[in-house]
């Protein structure tokens, strides 16, 4: 039987007719607003990254409160004196919460032990991560200050709890001590879980698995990850493991343990990848960057070393060594925003992608034309999905990822069904998306094989393949992720 596609009404019949009467909380470390001065005015920019792209659309849908910290040099000028501000401000449909960090804070909380500590040690990248004390503590603390933000705007309220995140392992069980019986707390992970073997590693491993047990949902984007984390609770701490209603009970609390794959508004960007602000960014980016005429690759991403971008590079470049009659034929376009740049690895990244840029370039160019555009630049949301609607193939080359909405955006955007998506098999995406060209990263000859094999796909071939994707997509789109995880939340019972 073909299951109901989720829309974002059904969402907002769901909380409305069973949430109206609890507070409901998201918690993460991103905000999905940020405000920064640009020219001496202030400028209110939705901010990139997978959590918001997924999350925003949620929450306008239910009116909810989204606790974030508040890192643009603005914010602290359009917030109330409880740091908060309706958003999106041109249909202010929810509130943000700010809640500010000191440098320290910041430091050790964010750069330290969640991006240097954490983000390293779940994504197998081959990138050792750095444990240090002083950033572990900087964690809690501010796990803490986000767990006593959440209960004085909730007050004695009952309240349903989204939190998501490696950024908040903690967050859980400071809550649920701080306030036992008013809360239901589910627990996003957006990234990979690993194996065991790579997890006890961790020096700080038992207090991360009991701060997140205490939460009473927690999902990972697929079946895999869901494995990994039982397995490694199973041998890390004292609990029973209940395989039958995968679940694990710590004491006296259970929970849940659910693969949810996250998706994208399929219909939403659908239609709006056809509205004329589209159609004059695909206009202009072309004009900028001089595209007419060349098949176009793009790759779409934050700069991480995760993401696989010097391979995509390697492998462009030997894709020109093995057809050299593709010279002047193709261009690849790499958008990339710039991030976590004060954690010295990022700043590595940055220098070695500049310098591929560089060499390849030199290596192939001809008096007119070069193989690599590297534009370091934030997108609009129009410019991507242009983009998206431009190209001729979308490489997705991570190493590891959790799941990659960017995969996911560019089938949604692809009306005509004329383009093919290369995608790594280590991405969560790679698991539904079985039609694209499937590569992995680490292999330079297989990647620029296949391609090759992508530019020389029959149109019949790309139709038949991205057809499937889309009806993929479609079904598995945002709204079911989020129906899915608050249907099993409302099962819960507040305790008396
Ligand atoms: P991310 O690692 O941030 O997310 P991803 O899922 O690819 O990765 O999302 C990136 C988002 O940022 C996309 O929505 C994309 O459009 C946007 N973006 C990237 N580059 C941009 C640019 N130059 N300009 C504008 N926008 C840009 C984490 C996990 C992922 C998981 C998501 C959601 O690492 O595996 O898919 O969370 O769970």
């Amino acid at each position: 039987m073909k299951s109901k596609i989720w829309t974002k009404e059904n969402l907002q019949t769901l909380i409305k007719e069973n949430m109206s009467d609890y507070e409901f909380v998201v918690d993460s470390s991103r905000q999905p607003y940020v405000h920064v001065f640009k020219k001496g005015k202030i400028e209110c920019q939705r901010g990139a990254g997978g959590v918001v792209t997924a999350l925003d659309p949620i929450l306008r849908a239910c009116n909810g409160l989204w606790v974030a910290y508040g890192n643009g040099d603005a914010d602290g000028k359009v917030t109330d004196a409880n740091g908060k501000i309706r958003v999106p401000h041109d249909d202010p449909s929810y509130t943000l919460k700010r809640v500010w960090l000191t440098k320290e804070e910041e430091d050790g909380f964010y750069y330290g032990y969640a991006n240097q500590a954490l983000w390293p040690l779940c994504h197998l990248a081959f990138q050792r991560p750095v444990f240090k004390n002083s950033d572990w503590e900087y964690y809690c603390e501010v796990n803490k200050k986000f767990a006593r933000m959440v209960l004085d705007e909730i007050g004695d309220k009952k309240a349903f709890i989204w939190i998501q995140d490696y950024h908040f392992t903690l967050l859980p069980k400071y809550l649920k001590e701080m306030a036992p019986s008013q809360l239901i707390i589910a627990h996003f992970w957006h990234i990979p879980w690993p194996n065991h073997e790579v997890f006890r590693i961790c020096p700080q491993k038992h207090q991360i698995l009991e701060g997140l047990l205490a939460s009473d949902l927690l999902g990972f984007h697929i079946r895999y990850h869901c494995d990994n984390f039982m397995d490694t609770v199973d041998r890390e701490l004292q609990c029973k493991i209940n395989r039958e209603r995968f679940s694990v009970i710590k004491g006296d609390h259970e929970t849940l343990i659910r693969p949810y794959p996250i998706s994208v508004d399929f219909e939403g960007l659908r239609d709006i990848a056809t509205s004329p602000e589209v159609r004059k960014a695909m206009k202009a980016l072309s004009q900028e960057y001089d595209l007419s005429g060349k098949k176009l690759i793009i790759g779409v991403d934050r700069i991480d070393y995760t993401k696989g971008i010097p391979e995509r590079m390697l492998a462009i470049d030997r894709l020109l060594e093995m057809h050299p009659a593709l010279k002047g034929e193709i261009v690849f376009m790499q958008m990339g925003v710039i991030s976590r740049i004060h954690i010295p690895r990022y700043r590595e990244l940055n220098d070695q992608v500049n310098a591929l840029v560089e060499d390849i370039n030199w290596k192939h160019s001809t008096a007119d034309w070069d193989p690599i555009i590297l534009a370091r630049r934030h997108l609009s949301f129009h410019e991507l999905l242009a983009l998206y609607r431009m190209c001729d193939i979308c490489v997705i080359s991570s190493l590891h990822d959790g799941m990659n909405l960017v995969a996911k955006e560019f089938v949604s955007s692809r009306v005509n069904e004329d383009a093919v998506l290369v995608l790594s098999r280590f991405t969560g995406a790679a698991r539904e998306l079985e039609d694209a060209v499937s590569i992995n990263p680490y292999n330079r000859e297989e990647f620029a094989n296949s391609l090759y094999k992508a530019l020389n796909l029959s149109r019949e071939e790309r139709k038949k393949r991205m057809k499937k994707m889309r009806a993929v997509v479609l079904n598995n789109n945002i709204y079911r992720w989020a129906g899915k995880i608050l249907s099993e939340l409302l099962k819960f019972e507040f305790q008396e």
